[in-house]
């Protein structure tokens, strides 16, 4: 993709952009498990992102999302730190892809025969499960790759999980499976129909629904949810040669294992199965979104080896998004947490692989403009994975003559404020703080960002109806009684409710400042900040100057944190929430590998910035020192180290040079994605 920013400072505007849109997009992929944004998109933003930070290094920062992987696991679950790191696919979506990987694959083995082994590519949820002498021992999600969320005992109720396998008798006490658990549609239907029944918020698509019933706190109900699995992986391999043998070997071993995969000579029998599948792929009782293909021997794998975190020897080709026919009847907006204006087009209920479509977002004024759509319009209308459907475009052939273009309203359909569009801004904005659509996502996202579960749209919509609610601080001062006189609340769920809420009370310093929702300030961001000034009263206390010379915040972020904390309204609402009894734990030990370990590090790595060094470290359970002494377990260093490295020889600190360093945490390089 070519950029059209030519200035730094145009450059550095759209890089902040560009980082915001893909951290909210990792949230909502990582966290709430649900994304608003295709692959397709997602990869477009990511290498535009890359392309600019190339073309000004300086304005790369550590917390930049080309820096780190995926997003910060939920702490509802313990963390399990994989014994090797759960890895990510190329992605493709062109058949051209598919035979430019053909021919890197066959650049890196030399003149061979390479053969392929194609798989369904599941949208589910990828899994890890560790047996030990045959028997289930831990099931974990896939979180970031490198660390995920115990559920054991929710993936132990899932039936095709053999509880214990018989061994090959060459195979080693412990090994791990991987693969994906999967809600068949019709479990889905089933499940869509009976929360219907109940008057709760849908599932959007299957594997949102797969997520929730996995990241359940009580197993009970993800056995309620009828999920499958699919398994790919199994480490150690214990004597298979191939993907094709490691795949019979788990099914022999019990584990299910798709039906519809096939061995390829040639990268035109893998297109061929390609074209096959992008047919028949409704048939399924379960919902795939693309293949993926893999070099089927284990010894040329080893041979291709890595590249950044995904494998060299496999791609996944993604289908493209499908497209039908509608009419839009309405165009509505709607109020976002910020104050952000979205149109969204009301459109005649439409049936897309088996889903159907009746809303497509069309983001914001200029695109609308640009489509040109209006209401009574024939519209194509695209829907990719799990994400909201788009408008692709308007059949104008199709427009009654009467038809006149689309405007914006003047005001905000929720308070009648006046709405303002800055000039060079996308967005329109509703700017009245106590708008109760704002109020009314200011309070979800708030609650999502503490793990407050149980407290939906719906009941918090019902709070601020009956004024019991006004901001956040609110939730705090709230009894059981309160609680009763809304729809759907019994006692217990009622004191369940209660309960969680107590149970958000200490917190982490990330987490209450991404709760807060202040702009630009994201996971990624409340990290640095958090780090930084270690208390909520130190980073109140900030002015704009001490918030620039953090490595990774630019002077936007600084601008608006520090206007944010010099707020009233805000410090009230601080103060409000500390009286509510918060309290904000001390950065907490993540356990993991390097637990116990202090590391320093000096000098430059090459594949990595210091930023991503270092978060890795502490992801993995070790501890950043400063300088380098006797209680220093590893100096890690770079080119033209400092006196550091010198002191470390005096002391017997064990050096790491950057090799040794990157083997030890478990990965080649993070300088790409
Ligand atoms: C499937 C990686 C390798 C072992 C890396 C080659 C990225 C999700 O059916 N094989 C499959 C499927 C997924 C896979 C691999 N084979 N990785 C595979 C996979 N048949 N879906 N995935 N994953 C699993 C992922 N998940 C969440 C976020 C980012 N990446």
């Amino acid at each position: 993709m070519s950029s059209a920013v030519t200035s730094i400072e145009a450059a550095e505007a759209r890089i902040l952009e560009l980082r915001t849109k893909i951290d909210r997009a990792n949230r909502q992929y990582y966290v709430l498990d649900h994304p608003e944004i295709t692959d397709a998109e997602y990869d477009a933003l990511f290498r535009e992102l890359v392309e600019l930070e190339t073309q000004y290094p300086e304005l790369v920062t550590p917390d930049s999302p080309t820096q780190r992987v995926g997003g910060p696991p939920s702490d509802a679950f313990a963390k399990v730190t994989h014994r090797t790191p759960m890895l990510s696919l190329a992605n493709a979506f062109e058949r051209e892809d598919v035979r430019e990987f053909d021919k890197r694959v066959h650049r890196g083995l030399g003149d061979v025969k390479v053969e392929y082994v194609t798989e369904l590519k599941i949208d589910g949820l990828a899994m890890s499960l560790l047996y030990e002498d045959g028997r289930y021992k831990i099931g974990a999600t896939r979180g970031d790759g490198y660390v995920g969320e115990d559920v054991t005992p929710n993936v132990k109720t899932i039936p095709s999980v053999p509880l214990s396998v018989t061994i090959p008798s060459e195979f080693p006490r412990a090994f791990e499976v991987r693969g994906e658990v999967y809600m068949p549609k019709r479990s889905f239907q089933r499940l869509n129909a009976e929360l219907a029944a109940e008057g709760k918020p849908l599932f959007a698509n299957p594997r949102n629904a797969a997520a929730g019933a996995v990241r359940q706190l009580d197993p009970r109900i993800t056995a309620r949810r009828r999920l499958d699995t699919f398994m790919y992986a199994l480490d150690p391999a214990g004597g298979a040669r191939s993907q094709e043998q490691i795949l019979g070997r788990l099914a022999e071993m019990g584990f299910h294992v798709n039906e519809n995969r096939r061995k390829h000579d040639d990268i035109e029998g893998v297109i061929a199965f390609l074209d096959e599948w992008q047919e028949k792929r409704h048939g399924l009782d379960y919902e795939i979104d693309g293949i993926v293909i893999k070099v089927n021997d284990l010894g040329q794998q080893a041979e291709l080896g890595f590249v950044s975190r995904s494998p060299r020897w496999a791609l996944a080709f993604k289908f493209p998004p499908e497209q039908a026919e509608t009419v839009v009847e309405e165009i509505k907006v709607y109020v976002g947490r910020t104050g952000t204006i979205t149109p969204v087009a009301w459109l005649t209920p439409v049936q897309i692989g088996g889903v159907t479509i009746s809303r497509a977002t069309l983001h914001n004024e200029d695109e609308v403009a640009r489509k040109d759509v209006r209401p009574r319009d024939h519209v194509i209308i695209q829907r990719a994975g799990d994400v909201i459907p788009e408008v692709v475009r308007v059949l104008t052939e199709k427009r009654a003559t009467t038809s006149r273009p689309w405007r914006m309203p003047k005001k905000c359909p929720e308070c009648g404020t006046d709405l303002v569009r800055e000039p060079g801004e996308s967005a329109t904005r509703c700017i009245n703080p106590i708008c109760p659509a704002q109020v009314l996502e200011h309070l979800r996202h708030f609650v999502a960002a503490l793990d407050i579960e149980g407290f939906g749209y719906a009941t918090l919509q019902q709070l601020i109806d009956r004024t019991l609610v006004k901001d956040p601080a609110d939730l705090y001062h709230l009894v059981k009684e309160q609680f009763l006189s809304l729809d759907g609340f019994a006692d217990k769920s009622a004191q369940n409710l209660l309960d969680r809420i107590e149970a958000s009370k200490p917190t982490t310093l990330v987490r209450f400042l991404v709760a807060l929702g202040i702009n630009h300030v994201g996971w990624t961001m409340a990290g640095l900040l958090a780090d930084h000034f270690g208390t909520i009263e130190r980073l109140q206390a900030a002015t704009v100057d001490d918030l620039r010379v953090i490595g990774g915040v630019g002077p936007t972020v600084a601008e608006e944190v520090s206007e944010y904390v010099q707020r009233p309204e805000s410090r009230t609402l601080i103060q409000r929430l500390l009286a509510a009894g918060i309290t904000i734990k001390p950065p907490e030990r993540v356990e993991g590998p390097l637990s116990g370990k202090t590391f320093v590090l000096t000098g430059t790595l090459s594949s990595l910035t210091r930023g991503a060094a270092e978060e890795r470290i502490k992801a993995l359970g070790g501890v950043i020192g400063s300088g380098v002494s006797k209680k220093t377990d590893y100096l890690v260093v770079g080119a033209d180290p400092g006196s550091k490295l010198e002191k470390a020889h005096r002391l017997k600190v064990p050096v790491l040079d950057e090799a040794a360093f990157l083997e030890l945490i478990g990965r080649p390089s993070d300088n790409a994605r």
